[in-house]
């Protein structure tokens, strides 16, 4: 069991290019943006509930670009706007979701927002009880594996999904399903990363009393696959992770179940208030810690980005935000008579 951190980071990163870099910095400042308008337009009262992955940003958009985006099977949670944006999933999509209306692409606008799913894209469709992505996600990883022993695909076949990545919280790890998905994974070393956006809370329970261990990697020896702690705000540590738990996927090595610990900067949904469980001041700090903010200050240093390249970044994700909420404000809502539509039973 390793502990990453920024300073013991390995090679994979070290190899990224500076277009690449300012790619994954587009994509986090996207995905922070789009994340504060539906803030707003859900204060405003224009839409019924949002929930954020503020403080996320790192994990999610490294843990995208380190997998084979669009390719590879991703089984998301609620908080994965940043990895689903990453990976493909627009802002238009994401307002279509919010704003419950026709042409929503995860469910034609039957589930709630940030339920994510896209066909195209090899990202499964997401359920309300916490975890049960976990089993479905190793079915995958699992079929995914007998293909390549019985000769039915190319295990170096890049246009072939050839891991399953799932993502969940730490809270969601008492759970039932997240032990059976992890269990099935050890024991049929299956190509599937777990990872764990450990933000410290499950709504309002902190993470003491949801485990008696203090990492959640530890639990990895239970399974008996390979699990990895990395901090979570650093985007090149958790790309590093991802990235290294792929090449064990792609090369039959079995699972890895990662913790990135990160910091939940806003209340669980907009349903909820923490003021009723923690203090501003942790908030606070927290804040200090921002992993854009982070990213930012290590792409200055190295020259690469620059005052007018944020200025253009900020007036693009405007542009594509203005954009995608004018359209879904002016979409229409999905027909009466298509409820029916994809009901089996
Ligand atoms: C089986 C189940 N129990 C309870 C809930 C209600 N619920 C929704 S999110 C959540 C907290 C999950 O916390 P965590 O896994 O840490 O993820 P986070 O929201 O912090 O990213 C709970 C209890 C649920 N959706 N499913
Ligand atoms: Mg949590």
């Amino acid at each position: 069991m390793t502990v990453l951190t920024a300073t013991q980071r390995s090679q994979p990163s070290a190899q990224l290019s500076a277009e690449t870099l300012l790619d994954m910095y587009w994509h986090m400042l996207l995905a922070r943006r789009t994340d504060e308008r539906a803030w707003m337009l859900h204060r405003q009262g224009k839409i019924a509930f949002h929930v954020s992955s503020m403080g996320h940003e790192a994990v999610q958009v490294g843990a995208a670009f380190a997998i084979n985006r669009g390719v590879d099977y991703v089984a998301p949670y609620y908080r994965d706007w940043a990895l689903c944006m990453a990976i493909g999933v627009t802002p238009r999509d994401f307002m279509l979701s919010l704003f419950g209306k026709a042409g929503e692409i995860s469910s034609k606008a039957r589930q709630m927002p940030s339920h994510w799913s896209h066909r195209g894209l090899n990202i499964l469709s997401t359920s309300s009880p916490v975890a049960t992505q976990v089993p479905q996600a190793a079915g995958l990883a699992f079929a995914i594996k007998y293909k390549r022993e019985n000769g039915l695909v190319d295990p170096n076949d890049a246009t072939q999904p050839r891991l399953a990545l799932t993502c969940l919280g730490e809270g969601s790890t008492s759970q039932g399903e997240w032990h059976e998905g992890m269990n099935w994974a050890g024991v049929h070393k299956l190509p599937l990363i777990c990872l764990v956006e450990n933000n410290n809370y499950a709504i309002s329970v902190p993470i003491e009393r949801q485990m008696a261990v203090s990492r959640v990697a530890e639990r990895a020896v239970a399974y008996g696959v390979h699990g990895v702690t990395v901090d979570g705000t650093d985007i090149l540590a958790c790309y590093d992770a991802v990235r290294a738990a792929a090449e064990r996927a792609y090369n039959g090595e079995g699972a890895t179940l990662i913790e990135a610990k990160c910091y939940r900067l806003t209340p669980h949904s907009s349903d909820d208030d923490d003021r009723t469980y923690r203090s501003r001041e942790e908030i606070e700090e927290a804040k200090r810690a921002d992993p854009i903010l982070r990213f930012e200050r290590y792409l200055r240093e190295r020259g690469i980005l620059s005052d007018a390249i944020k200025q253009d970044y900020e007036q693009r994700a405007r542009q594509v935000i203005d954009e995608a909420q004018r359209y879904a404000e002016a979409a229409p809502y999905p027909e009466g008579s298509s409820l029916y539509e994809d009901v089996y039973a």
